[in-house]
């Protein structure tokens, strides 16, 4: 079974202004495909073609640089399209909202040290909120297309929302201005979906 490109839960100018059509574009239809088609290639005939992403992910050999990159590629965008929408942003809701005000203090406290992780990631990466088996949340942040699911990274848990800071999200918007770019994100995190994924998880 070969994995395939999910489409955007919403078309490519819908993240407008704070994600722009052209990038939106470019990061789906041409990296997203890339990650996906070469994931495809490195599980091809392996008895991993029977395997979830999830699966995968976690039983990674991390010696296996096709696959971390390609499996990791794969998944990441995956969940970072789900956390978004063109009607998200605010604050998150109910128990969520109270699991991050108990781990961070308040949810200000919460957008910093998100921020601070997704500012902090030097080169290429990712930050991301996981939520632990019993609800514990945690902010961390990965290099390349490594992500939580995988052995020894430094983060643990599952990814509840997620935020690429490879300069290809943001570099025609936003050229060097990464802290711009985290901003923006804040106007469009899909909190709903975020919150489906901590209770899924823990
Ligand atoms: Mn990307």
């Amino acid at each position: 079974m070969a994995f395939s490109l999910p489409d955007l839960p919403y078309p490519h100018q819908a993240l407008e202004p704070h994600f722009d059509t052209r990038t939106m574009e470019i990061h789906h239809g041409k990296h997203h495909a890339a990650y996906t088609a070469n994931l495809n290639a490195a599980i091809k005939d392996t008895e991993l073609e029977y395997r979830s992403i999830e699966e995968i992910l976690r039983s990674l050999d991390m010696s296996n640089m096709p696959l971390r990159n390609n499996g990791g590629g794969y998944y990441n965008h995956c969940l970072f399209w789900n956390v978004l929408s063109p009607h998200g942003g605010g604050e998150p809701k109910g128990a969520f909202m109270e699991a991050i005000s108990r781990d961070f203090g308040s949810f200000d406290a919460f957008r910093e040290k998100f921020s601070q992780a997704a500012m902090g990631r030097f080169g290429s990466g990712w930050a991301w909120l996981c939520v632990h088996k019993g609800g514990k949340l945690d902010i961390c942040s990965t290099a390349n297309q490594d992500n939580p699911l995988m052995p020894s990274t430094g983060c643990g848990g599952t990814p509840v929302l997620a935020l690429d800071v490879w300069e290809h999200a943001y570099y025609l918007l936003y050229q060097n201005r990464r802290a711009d770019f985290v901003n923006a994100f804040f106007n469009l995190i899909n909190w709903d979906n975020a919150e489906k994924r901590y209770h899924e998880n823990s």
